[in-house]
């Protein structure tokens, strides 16, 4: 498959983020807990460089505990703050406030001594689109102060969340970067839903991921849709077509409609909790 994608309202979001980077003490990155480091924007570290950093593994709901806890100790390793969250239902989300206070305490320290007290921080939330940043801003805020949904491209422009006296949030919108170099990593940002799926090939991209499965989750498909893992990628969309009686004209399998099925049940977690890639292999 072939991903090019930028936009034009993304090359607008690149360009508010660095004309704000000044204001900013701390950079709060999401990345999507399935895919840690697919989904990291290579252009934040260049952005976010001489800044407080913070990654937050969001949808840790969707991916393998024990993956989790080992990508926060990979990302601990390379010197980030690191937190595990499920943005959507408030989890982890609490203990973000020591969090911040910890990971800007020399700049907390730095104003003490200049005698500015109580100057807030200032923190861009930044990620790539569709990874829960304007659900993770609501959540801490406790209330929805920006809008979410379940599809790229959400937040259009930035918008500043006064969370307390002591934090100041900039939500802005999602940004992928001009094309992928590596063509897994464009194929696991549209298994998680960060690329628009007008522009992809649906049943392509499920026979991609069922190939992943059948190999990193054996049985996982044959439990949930009661089908044979045939060896043949597309023989198993078909099958999930049959068990879930997706047909077109009266009674051709309409396997379209059944790799739809398959990516929102992965996507929504309906096929468990699954880590499409491993800290071993970034080692
Ligand atoms: N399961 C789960 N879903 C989440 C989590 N965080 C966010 N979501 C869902 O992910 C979808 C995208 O969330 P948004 O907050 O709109 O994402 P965004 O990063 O602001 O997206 P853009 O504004 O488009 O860049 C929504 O359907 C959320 O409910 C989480 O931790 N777990
Ligand atoms: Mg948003």
């Amino acid at each position: 498959m072939h991903f090019q994608w930028y936009p034009g309202h993304m090359t607008k979001a690149k360009r508010m983020m660095q004309e704000n980077i000044k204001l900013i003490d701390l950079v709060i990155e999401l990345v999507d807990a399935r895919i840690p480091v697919s989904s990291r924007n290579p252009e934040i570290d260049e952005l976010g460089k001489n800044k407080a950093r913070l990654i937050l593994l969001n949808k840790s709901d969707l991916a393998e505990e024990k993956w989790n806890d080992a990508w926060a100790e990979y990302f601990k390793g390379k010197g980030y703050s690191v937190l595990k969250v499920n943005s959507r239902k408030g989890g982890g989300v609490k203990s973000i406030q020591g969090v911040i206070q910890e990971a800007c305490k020399e700049k907390i320290e730095r104003d003490r001594k200049r005698g500015i007290l109580n100057r807030p921080v200032r923190a861009m939330v930044v990620g790539i689109p569709n990874v829960g940043k304007s659900t993770f801003i609501n959540a801490l805020a406790g209330k929805a102060c920006t809008k979410t949904g379940n599809k790229p491209g959400v937040t259009k422009g930035k918008q500043w969340i006064r969370l307390n006296k002591n934090v100041e949030l900039l939500d802005t919108p999602g940004i992928l970067w001009p094309k992928f170099e590596d063509q897994t990593v464009g194929l696991r940002l549209a298994f998680i839903g960060s690329i628009k799926d007008e522009i992809l090939n649906t049943e392509e991209l499920a026979m991609e991921l069922i190939g992943f499965l059948k190999e990193k989750y054996t049985g996982i498909l044959k439990d949930k849709y009661q089908i044979e893992e045939a060896e043949d990628h597309f023989e198993c969309l078909r099958s999930i077509a049959e068990s879930r009686h997706c047909l077109v004209r009266g009674n051709e399998l309409d396997t379209e409609k059944a790799a739809k099925i398959l990516l929102d049940d992965f996507r929504n977690g309906r096929l468990g909790k699954i880590t499409l890639e491993f800290p071993e292999d970034y080692a």
